[in-house]
């Protein structure tokens, strides 16, 4: 049936009776196509119910239905004629896995990052109105997003307006981990008002069974049922708010959301509806485990298992490093802003669950409640994603750095980030928080850099963030254990790296053909997250008998800029390496001093004032120039002057 789907016309058309089935082949497309691209497994499984009934009563795009993260929206995409794409779903110069405005007018808006949804709903709506279109605004929002200060915001707002701003409350009791906080308990206790369900049920039974004649008895019935649905849900948040309630509905039936959908249809002012959904339904790996399958590299389908990588990676390293300094250290907090498993910190929070602190998707909170945890006496660690601290930029600055508080921000997924596009790359957070008084920032290379960085930085009692990449850390070399030294990089020899090759290049050097053509040597200079390509791009050019070392940028600040000129001023060129973006980033800076002091065969490949879709690392990165081939081509054209 899915292959004849090419609109929500044709969804439309489907009898009633098709439906389930319909349903099961596009979990089975939606397994097949992430068992093998990866993607947000468990959560799209979930909302396929949720999404033929939405899409069969509103009209997209004359309605617009707004995903919240929108890392729910394959079935969307399937029905709005994506079906014969959508194995291309997450690769390079493929179809996107969240919604995106220039894939298709039913995609609204660019989303990726949690709990906008309401926001761009009541604004779209109230633009339709000033501009005289007549349509209706759906934002489906999940349990988790709704924990998201943005979504309360808006609700705040929303209520005020009083437009007809239909949300839908996707609840499956999970966000990427279990939910968290206040407001999940408060809708787990609205879920469970099973009294109210099971009494409305038995009466919504016996009114059907009523004979025609009898309708004035079926109104007082209703009316009953109104005025018991008051008094057992008196106390409902979002009436409070100024919403309409309907709910908790079974997100899994179709029939009975079209009936509610058309129902909200009619009201004017703002509804939520919510629904009840199971993470990962139809799918045993991720309804058993639906952590793991929120976002899933390729998978083997018949069991769910994901292949296994030898090399540790930084996130791994950091939270082995968590653990262990917080068994010598009781001051040291862990917070994350419901990114447990993601950033690592999972293990922190089974052996110390006393200090560790999941605080919803709430990015801006969870850095001011680390100003209050270090204002305390504590030493608050949080971790959290480059791309989502732009949120909490003003946190960093106004409750962090201007106290000078001694409290540490872990980037993860900083640099290029593979598969999710645009919405999650990390390349802004350098050019962000350089300029930021009182902020050391910290770039480790290796495992033992990260380890030697968050124990210094745990130890420094000022404000410091550390970056690495979503990658697996290089293999070990020795000149990272060097201790540190504030301000200072770390110098790596080809000596290090590649004894063979530098032992056969000084070799060359002697030989008729070397000294026709004089010996060239080439300084990388390299943010920690991306070190890996640079010593690629230095074991190729050592192959072709140039001299490349590495200056691996520990601090990006502060940095001592006269050290670094005194190793760089005894090179031939000097190639940047910055996993950030261009503007603002550390090696334009680096490149101005080194300018001043009349040095200026450099050049920098850094990411690209540009968003960058998505793709593999080595993807992005071959796109902006900067994989490993790039950079050893850069290098011998900068060195030939080619
Ligand atoms: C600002 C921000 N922080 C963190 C994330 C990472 N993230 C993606 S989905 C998700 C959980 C969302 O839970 P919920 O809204 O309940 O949706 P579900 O996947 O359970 O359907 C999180 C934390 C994000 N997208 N945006």
């Amino acid at each position: 049936m899915l292959s004849q789907i090419q609109s929500p016309e044709d969804l439309k058309n489907v009898p009633k009776n098709k439906l389930p089935q319909l349903a099961e082949e596009i979990r089975r497309k939606i397994i097949e196509v992430v068992g093998k691209n990866g993607g947000h497994l468990a959560s799209n499984l979930g909302v396929v119910e949720l999404t033929i009934a939405l899409h069969r009563v509103f009209n997209s795009p004359d309605d617009a239905i707004i995903f919240d993260v929108s890392h729910q929206c394959y079935a969307h995409k399937i029905f709005t004629g994506r079906y014969n794409q959508f194995d291309t779903l997450r690769q390079h110069g493929g179809i996107s896995g969240f919604t995106r405005r220039v894939e298709s007018p039913h995609d609204f808006f660019d989303n990726g990052h949690s709990s906008t949804s309401i926001s761009q709903g009541i604004g779209l709506l109230a633009a339709w109105q000033n501009t005289g279109k007549d349509g209706k605004v759906v934002a489906v929002i999940g349990d988790g997003a709704l924990t998201g200060g943005m979504a309360l915001e808006a609700m705040n707002h929303a209520g005020q307006l009083g437009k007809n701003l239909i949300v839908v409350l996707n609840d499956n009791k999970m966000s990427i981990s279990e939910n968290t906080g206040s407001i999940s308990n408060y809708l787990s206790k609205l879920s469970m008002s099973g009294f109210y369900q099971h009494f409305r049920n038995k009466l919504n039974y016996l009114v059907g069974k009523l004979p025609n004649s009898d309708r004035h008895l079926g109104k007082v019935i209703y009316r009953f049922k109104r005025a018991l649905k008051g008094l057992l849900l008196s106390n409902n948040l979002f009436s409070d708010l100024g919403f309409e309630y309907v709910g908790p509905l079974d997100g899994h039936n179709i029939r009975e959301m079209e009936k509610v959908f058309m129902q909200a249809k009619k009201l004017t002012g703002p509804v939520v509806i919510h629904v009840m959904t199971t993470k990962g339904k139809g799918y045993s790996p991720a309804e058993n485990d639906p952590a793991t399958f929120h976002g899933i590299g390729p998978f083997l389908i018949s069991d769910g298992k994901v292949e296994k990588f030898d090399n540790l990676s930084f996130t791994q390293i950091f939270s082995q490093t968590m653990v262990k300094l917080a068994s010598v250290n009781n001051k040291i907090a862990a917070i994350t802003a419901a990114m447990a498993k993601g950033t690592g910190l999972d293990a922190f929070a089974r052996k110390y669950p006393e200090r560790f602190y999941d605080v919803g998707i709430a990015e801006e909170h969870a850095v001011s409640f680390a100003a209050g945890l270090a204002a305390g006496g504590m030493t608050p660690v949080v971790a959290i994603y480059s791309t989502f601290i732009q949120r909490a930029v003003d946190q960093i600055i106004h409750d962090i750095a201007i106290s000078h508080f001694g409290a540490v921000i872990c980037l993860d997924r900083s640099g290029a980030v593979p598969d999710d596009g645009e919405t999650h790359q990390g390349i802004f957070d350098i050019a962000l928080l350089r300029p930021v008084p009182n902020i050391t920032i910290l770039s480790p290379a290796t495992a033992r850099d990260l380890e030697l960085s968050l124990t210094w930085a745990v130890n420094a009692g000022k404000p410091v963030v550390i970056r690495y990449p979503k990658s697996t850390c290089p293999s070990e070399l020795e000149p990272f254990s060097a201790e540190i030294r504030e301000g200072r990089g770390v110098f790596v020899s080809s000596d290090t790296f590649a004894p063979s090759l530098s032992v056969q290049f000084d070799r060359d050097v002697e030989t008729e053909d070397e000294k026709a053509k004089p010996s060239r040597k080439v300084l990388f200079v390299c943010t920690g997250g991306i070190l890996a390509e640079t010593l690629q791009a230095c074991r190729s050019l050592l192959m072709e008998g140039v001299r490349a070392d590495i200056y691996s940028i520990r601090f990006i600040k502060p940095f001592d800029f006269e050290y670094f000129y005194n190793i760089a001023k005894e090179y031939d060129a000097v190639i940047f390496a910055e996993d950030g973006v261009k503007e603002g980033g550390i090696s334009q800076s680096a490149g101005d001093y080194l300018l001043k002091n009349s040095y200026n065969n450099f050049e920098i490949c850094a990411f690209p004032q540009k968003f960058l879709s998505q793709g593999s690392r080595t993807q992005i990165l071959e796109d902006c120039k900067m994989d490993c081939r790039s950079l050893a081509e850069r290098a011998l054209a900068l060195l030939y002057k080619k």
